[in-house]
């Protein structure tokens, strides 16, 4: 299956454009971290996406948490996106009607649709949700993955919920370019006799720590090695683990928890692939 392919390999297999940039991106850079940037102010994102740009293959965001937000925060994003070549994965988890969808996605305050390479939903809406976003997404390129599971104590995105998100995927594989999950999901949900061996969902996943198994509120932290050899995913996503748990940044650390976990997730990368 995918999980011993190489990601140069896999990116030749991918139409969506924002998938196979990512791949691309992985391979070049020697990264498969991504780094979850969430702060309150502008000055502390910037600053530490700037410093975590040449170890990372993408920024994910939470853009409505951030106080003094406008759009030159978007305008300097892009910017280091340029600078550090990293895609820009906003996680809105979109959840409602498709017409809805569609309005989140591409207008308000964010126009999340307008830069975000990458964005997600959950499937608890049904297939509708995919062709609400897609309407709006697939035009420029953009991919989404759907939540398949999370990385919380007592999650309900299990067992025949997850096997459904998958199903819904796989029927809609121009814009769905993979998961939030713990694991990979091939061949999972299939009916008796499906061939899904050309499928090639990308499996990005939260709840990555190495010094700390999980919060007070409900986190659940594995190891890179855990994630990505073990359970096969692509992508680690890593928040607290790298930018901190004070109110102070100190980007000093900030870049040194960087590097250190892009080597340990190429590693168990580098591991898989030639297992
Ligand atoms: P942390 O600081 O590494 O715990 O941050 C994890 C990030 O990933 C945070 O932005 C969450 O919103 C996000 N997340 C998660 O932790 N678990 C999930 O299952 C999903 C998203 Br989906």
């Amino acid at each position: 299956g995918p999980a011993s392919l190489s990601y140069a390999a896999r990116a030749k297999k991918h139409a969506n454009v924002s998938a196979r940039a990512l791949l691309e991106t992985m391979e070049l850079k020697r990264s498969n971290l991504c780094v979850s940037v969430d702060v309150t102010s502008k000055s502390d994102f910037l600053s530490i996406v700037d410093v975590v740009g040449p170890y990372i293959c993408l920024v994910k965001t939470h853009v409505d948490i951030i106080e003094d937000f406008d759009h030159t925060l978007i305008e300097q994003l892009r910017e280091l996106s340029v600078k550090h070549d990293f895609l820009i994965f906003e996680d809105r988890k979109f959840a409602d009607i498709g017409n809805t969808v569609a309005l989140q996605y591409s207008s308000g305050v964010y126009k999340i649709a307008s830069w975000s390479h990458i964005t997600n939903a959950h499937p608890v809406p049904g297939p509708s949700i995919i062709s609400g976003l897609a309407s709006v997404g697939l035009p420029l390129g953009r991919g989404l993955l759907l939540l398949a599971e999370m990385s919380t104590k007592g999650s309900l995105a299990t067992g025949s919920y997850t096997e459904e998100a998958v199903r819904m995927a796989r029927a809609h594989r121009d814009f769905v370019i993979g998961f939030i999950a713990q694991r990979r999901m091939d061949g999972v949900g299939a009916a008796p006799g499906e061939s899904t061996d050309d499928e090639d969902f990308l499996i990005l996943t939260p709840g990555v720590g190495l010094d700390s198994r999980g919060d007070s509120m409900g986190q659940q932290y594995r190891t890179p090695r855990e994630v990505i050899l073990d359970s096969g995913c692509d992508v680690i996503i890593v928040g607290r683990g790298i930018y901190g748990k004070g109110s102070n940044v100190d980007i000093q650390a900030v870049q040194e928890q960087a590097e250190r976990y892009r080597a340990e997730g190429w590693a168990a990368y580098q591991k898989r692939i030639k297992s």
